[in-house]
């Protein structure tokens, strides 16, 4: 094979090949002659390496002062920023979205570096006045040891700096286990984290499957926390790996989220919002707009108009700045919206706007493109309504009132992000406490978030924590609390006052 790099392990300071002396490709979804980069077919026995690193290097860092620590993610920062356009290159090219998005990705990856690169100043405690003379009291974050990370392909850099950012700057040591659709986007974020002096098994890479690498590393007696973002399927094993000995878990899952567009909406904002919550990213987000919640005044005009739109997106390689929308991540995944597209068709009954199928021909050969589909009539016991199906498929729902709205909304077992379309600003704010997700938005879709507020969602989407913003700090730290008698006798809290 000509030009084409072997990536390796990032372990205890050192590239290292895995112990099974074997490798996988990770190819270009839009075309899959593009050979993306050669990555470690890691063992149990390589995560055990990597988590041994790990603790070896949490002795020393733990007590690096958090400022100290803060600057190197600072010059981490700094560093993604300069080398923002050749990542989202490589983004594109291993993982599919158009280049605008992976831009995105990058940039996100720095804001959250830079933020928290912040935090080292931070992370603030409580003092508070003791009930006794001659006591002092105050909570401190102190850091949990070594995290595990288990990370998506859909924010191959955004979602890593999510995790890595936060557990650094509170003093933990990381090993973390990348999608293998797109490992060189966080061996691109840990080779900058070298660069920059991040001393040896700080951070510690290990590419390779979920049964090989996840599960040994979910499984591992000295994780001292787990932060996973993936299929709920999975969440599931990571939650049941950690509770026999109660480690902490992070659980980032499904959602199936709404936009509710009311009949005195701007309907032609609704419309761009539906489209880029629906199809950005191929609609493979979390957050993706899956569920279009219409009032029947104007379910016509928005129908029409959303269809229009769907039909002239342009798809293809996200390299060309033209597309708008690019392939499916792999093949299974591809599969996997075409038996949705299916279901929608045949099972449910839904009534197909437009797309419903695999794009063909020149340019999409070699690729996993699916057209852009739009369901009408669709009703909550319907599959594709009930499902995540992360992908390029979106449905129309009709309401007759806000009431209705808001009940159809609530309708699924996921709690992401949720947005309603309105001018009436009782109707925004009834909505804001009314629907139960943990993000949402009002005129815009329900995707976009920054990092510097809570990411997260209730019910079957997570277990109760939250990443970016201050939250992240909680999930990667413990409190402690101390207390301090400076009276020199015995005093008895409870009695003596
Ligand atoms: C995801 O949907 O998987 O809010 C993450 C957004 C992005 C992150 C999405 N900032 O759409």
């Amino acid at each position: 094979m000509k030009n084409v790099t072997e990536y390796k392990n990032y372990i205890a300071g050192e590239w290292v090949r895995s112990r099974s002396g074997q490798t996988f490709e990770n190819r270009n979804p839009a075309d899959t002659d593009d050979i993306v980069g050669i990555f470690q077919k890691s063992t149990p026995g390589d995560v055990d390496d990597a988590i041994a690193a790990a603790k070896e290097a949490y002795k020393k860092w733990r007590l690096v002062p958090a400022p100290k620590r803060a600057e190197i993610i600072f010059r981490i920062a700094a560093r993604l920023a300069k080398e923002k356009e050749r990542f989202s290159r490589d983004m594109t090219r291993e993982m599919g979205k158009i280049l605008k998005e992976t831009r995105g990705d990058v940039q996100e990856a720095i804001d959250m570096s830079f933020y928290m690169a912040g935090e080292g100043r931070r992370q603030f405690g409580q003092t508070t006045p003791s009930e006794l003379p001659d006591k002092f009291m105050m909570s401190i974050r102190q850091p949990i040891g070594i995290c595990g990370m288990i990370t998506p392909w859909n924010f191959p850099m955004a979602i890593p700096s999510w995790k890595i950012m936060p557990a650094l700057v509170c003093g933990n040591t990381v090993v973390i286990k990348p999608a293998t659709d797109t490992p060189l986007s966080v061996y691109n974020f840990i080779k900058v984290m070298e660069e920059e002096g991040l001393a040896g098994g700080v951070v510690n890479i290990v590419t390779g499957s979920g049964k090989d690498v996840g599960e040994p590393l979910m499984r591992h007696k000295d994780i001292g926390v787990i932060s996973f973002t993936g299929s709920t399927e999975v969440g599931r094993k990571v939650s049941e790996a950690c509770a026999s000995d109660f480690r902490h878990c992070h659980l980032e899952m499904g959602g199936k989220n709404c936009i509710l567009v009311m009949d005195d909406a701007n309907v032609e904002l609704a419309v761009e919002g539906a489209i880029w919550g629906a199809f950005g990213t191929t609609g493979q987000r979390c957050t993706a707009s899956s569920r279009l919640i219409v009032h029947k005044k104007v379910i016509k005009e928005f129908t029409e108009k959303l269809v229009e739109r769907a039909k002239s997106l342009k798809v293809g390689n996200g390299l060309d700045e033209s597309v708008e929308m690019g392939p499916a991540v792999n093949e299974s995944q591809m599969q996997t919206v075409l038996k949705y597209m299916d279901i929608g068709k045949n099972k449910d009954g839904a009534k197909l706007l437009c797309g419903g199928g695999r794009l063909t021909g020149p340019g999409y050969d070699k690729g996993y493109f699916t057209m852009p589909t739009i369901f009408g009539e669709v009703t909550p016991n319907m599959t594709i309504f009930r499902e995540e199906i992360f992908g390029s498929v979106t449905s129309i729902t009709e309401c007759n009132s806000f009431e209705e709205a808001i009940e159809i909304g609530n309708n699924t077992v996921y709690g992401l992000s949720s947005s309603i379309y309105t001018q009436d600003v009782n109707k925004a704010f009834a909505a804001m406490r009314d629907l139960c997700t943990g993000i949402f938005y009002v005129n815009a879709p329900t995707i976009g978030t920054e990092v510097h507020l809570p990411f997260g969602g209730t019910k079957e989407t997570g277990n109760g924590h939250r990443e970016a913003g201050t939250a992240a700090l909680d999930v990667f730290s413990e409190w402690k609390t101390i207390y301090v008698d400076f009276s020199g006798k015995i005093q008895k809290t409870q009695i003596d006052s």
